[in-house]
């Protein structure tokens, strides 16, 4: 029995194969259990010496179906290692390397135009309460001006806020004149999108506010601000508008060259216009309840904001504002800038 037993675990391939054997003679109806209840009949000395050899036989089988089992294992391992075998000599994949949105790049450049004017940048949140998106500008509710900016309402009576006007309020509210801030960020609109519109779009608050602040100022700052970008035969034009939060409202509109083809336009570019009373006067009540003291009884100032997307339109010729956020790699890669 011993000699076929160690035969079959030699030729043994597999882990299964082994098993199986090891059940065949050590298990419970295995020939070798077998064997031990044979003895039984015997008499006590030759049931001594056949148990001694059975023992022994047993502790062979045990050691051989040990010994296969190492071996198979370490046969499977390496074929496993041969397999999943990595060429580390390959040539990697390059990353693309990323880069800033063009609206991201155009902002970036915006700011930074204002900082040299001494602006300092700040930003608001994009979910907002009605009350500064809305009521603090002069637009209280019911007001047919609200149907400029279709809102998109959130469920716990926030909304996303329709402009970057609100942060004015905010910013009032908690400091004291004289300042100069601008503030980038996401707006969004519940519209039909087209070539020109987007329901989520990025816009350039500014907001000075001193002793002495006229309409020139901001039509200086206007024109400081398109010369940096548009160069120095850049022009400005400001054409009354309507809005609720300043009197008088403008829309100013550039005047742009195409390097192309040498041809020039006036274009569209944002709202603005001089404080309204009623701006000043809601910031100063928010500050009363808040136990501050009221500061804007005596100062003027302007404000503008301005549409992102627009500005990169107008600088590269790109026709449909819709392809700002498609995420079409061979419209984004044509705006590299690391
Ligand atoms: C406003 O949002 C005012 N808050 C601007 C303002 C600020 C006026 C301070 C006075 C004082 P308006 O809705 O016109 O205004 O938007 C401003 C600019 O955002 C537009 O001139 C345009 O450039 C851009 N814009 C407006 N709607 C969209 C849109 N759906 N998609 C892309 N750009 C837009």
């Amino acid at each position: 029995m011993l000699e076929e037993a160690l035969a079959e675990i030699r030729a043994a391939a597999s882990l299964e194969a082994l098993q199986e054997i090891k059940v065949r003679f050590l298990g419970k109806k295995g020939r070798l259990t077998q064997a031990f209840k044979a003895m039984k009949g015997l008499d006590p000395e030759e049931r001594k010496a056949r148990g001694q050899e059975l023992n022994r036989v047993k502790q062979a089988i045990e050691k051989a179906l040990e010994e296969r089992e190492a071996e198979i294992k370490a046969a499977e391992l390496a074929a496993k290692l041969e397999r999943e075998r990595e060429d580390v000599s390959l040539p990697g994949l390059a990353l693309a390397p990323g880069g800033f949105h063009v609206a991201t790049q155009i902002l970036d450049e915006l700011v930074d135009v204002f900082r040299r004017m001494g602006y300092q940048a700040v930003t608001g949140p994009e979910a907002e309460d009605e009350f500064h998106n809305f009521d603090a500008l002069n637009i209280p509710p019911h007001h047919p001006a609200r149907d400029m900016w279709d809102t998109f309402w959130l469920e716990d009576g926030h909304l996303l806020r329709t402009h970057t006007s609100p942060m004015q309020v905010r910013y009032m509210e908690a400091h004291t004149p004289p300042f100069q801030i601008v503030v980038p960020g996401k707006v969004y609109r519940h519209e039909a999108t087209d070539a020109t519109h987007e329901a989520m779009f990025h816009q350039l608050e500014g907001l000075a506010v001193g002793e002495g602040i006229t309409l020139a100022h901001l039509k200086g700052a206007l024109l400081t601000m398109a010369r940096a970008l548009y160069g120095e035969n850049a022009k400005v034009r400001l054409q009354p508008s309507f809005f609720p939060f300043v009197e008088p409202g403008v829309e100013f509109l550039v005047w742009w060259t195409d390097p192309r083809t040498g041809e020039g336009r006036w274009l569209e570019v944002g709202g603005a216009g001089m404080v309204h009373p009623a701006v000043f006067k809601a910031a100063d009540d928010a500050r009363e309840k808040a136990g501050l003291p009221r500061v804007y009884e005596n100062v003027t100032g302007f404000a503008f904001g301005l549409g992102v997307e627009r500005i990169a339109m107008l600088r590269y010729g790109i026709p449909d504002v819709r392809y700002f956020y498609s995420n079409r790699l061979a419209f984004l890669r044509q705006f590299p800038r690391p």
